[in-house]
């Protein structure tokens, strides 16, 4: 069975958001037609979001770090991003004009410890309930969009891979930080090398 997997398509990814990532916006409408496909398809459709403590440590604020420069956090690389995806707050909140989602699985609710991929956190430690939901599920086959391309769809992607999944990556629904030159494109190279089959999503 099929499952589409939309990653933290949320407010402060967007447009004039916290953690604005370039042209975010305009996959709003790519994910919109796909929910409506899976839809009449009567195929999962799970929505992913980023869901932070105020206190949490990826925060430069909280760990006295500047925006945008790395380090380490309890002994692992982190980025040190700006205050974004506080829980309940405005900024975590789906895009406006996203179509309504039944199934949410939030990441990134330990202050202590980062968490990209929408099944693990950056320390594989502690597991999300997306791989439970998916094998009850019986989903085997996994399309996957979202922002952005270079963390949370990329790490999101590869766990996905790791777990045995089959999965497309809808090249044009997904849009990237690029903190360094390329790593959107960079990413996408990786997951296509470690299996991912990459698409479009007029292709779908
Ligand atoms: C993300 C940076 C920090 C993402 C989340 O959704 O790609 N990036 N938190
Ligand atoms: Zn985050």
């Amino acid at each position: 069975m099929n499952g589409l997997i939309l990653v933290d398509i949320q407010k402060d990814f967007c447009k004039n958001g916290a953690l604005e990532v370039k042209d975010g916006d305009t996959i709003v409408p790519i994910a919109n037609k796909l929910i409506e496909l899976f839809k009449e398809k009567g195929e999962m459709i799970i929505g992913t979001k980023d869901w932070h403590p105020s206190s949490h440590k990826s925060f430069a604020v909280n760990s006295d770090q500047k925006i945008g420069e790395a380090g380490q956090l309890n002994g692992l690389y982190q980025i040190w991003w700006p205050v974004h995806c506080v829980q309940n707050e405005n900024g975590a909140e789906f895009h406006s004009k996203l179509h309504p989602i039944e199934n949410i699985v939030y990441k990134g609710e330990n202050p202590e410890i980062d968490s990209y991929s929408a099944f693990f956190d950056n320390g594989k430690k502690h597991k999300t309930s997306l791989d439970d939901i998916l094998k009850k599920n019986n989903i085997d086959t996994l399309y996957i969009m979202g922002l952005a391309t270079d963390y949370c769809v990329k790490f999101t992607v590869l766990d996905a891979l790791e777990l045995g999944y089959k999965v497309y990556l809808i090249e044009d629904g997904c849009k990237g930080v690029d903190i360094f030159p390329e790593d959107s494109k960079k990413a996408i190279n990786e997951m296509k090398n470690k299996g991912a089959v990459i698409i479009n999503s007029n292709n779908i």
